[in-house]
């Protein structure tokens, strides 16, 4: 007895509908990205928006010598939001390419913004072993000197802009690990 087995191949358009996630920077006064961590399609844009406080957005990390070190991926500047307000606050956005882990960390200095654990990740690992992941970046950043965080002068791989607050869903302020 023979039995014929059809498999109709599912085909997932991609591209017909891109999404917008938006990451706060500086959430209650505190050097946090807010989500830490985004998953983003390619061609998916990530809005950083200044909620409160000096920060930038810069990419780097992955890696110990990596930590809090800018890469030429992508650089805000150093943004201020500010506090208590919801609308026509700084943004910096971006189009995500590649679904590759995309790590950054805030360069700000005063206060060590970077060693606070002010990092985060587009698609980062879910491997809590791996560098690209939200603890192992969390850890990187913490185990870097203080007053030492890598600042690019350079406005890049974005563009900087004005916005209002998305409420969030989930919880405003994350758990920190580290510090
Ligand atoms: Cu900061």
């Amino acid at each position: 007895m023979h039995f014929t087995k059809s498999i109709i191949a599912a085909s997932v358009v991609s591209g017909v509908y891109a999404a917008t996630h938006q990451i706060q920077v500086g959430t209650g006064g505190q050097r946090v990205f807010t989500p830490a961590t985004v998953d983003a399609a390619v061609g998916d844009t990530v809005q950083f928006i200044w909620v409160a406080g000096n920060h930038t957005v810069t990419s780097g990390g992955g890696s110990s010598s990596a930590a809090c070190q800018p890469t030429a991926q992508f650089n805000s500047g150093f943004l201020i939001g500010n506090a208590g307000q919801t609308t026509n606050q700084p943004t910096f956005s971006m189009t995500v390419k590649t679904t590759a882990p995309i790590t950054f960390y805030c360069a700000q200095n005063q206060n060590d913004h970077c060693q606070a654990s002010m990092v985060g990740a587009i698609n980062p690992s879910a491997d809590n072993n791996n560098a690209n992941s939200l603890v192992q970046l969390q850890r990187q950043a913490s185990q870097t000197k203080v007053g030492s965080s890598g600042v690019a002068k350079k406005v890049t791989g974005g563009t900087v802009g004005k916005g209002n607050v998305i409420k969030q869903k989930r919880e405003v302020v994350p758990s920190r690990l580290f510090k």
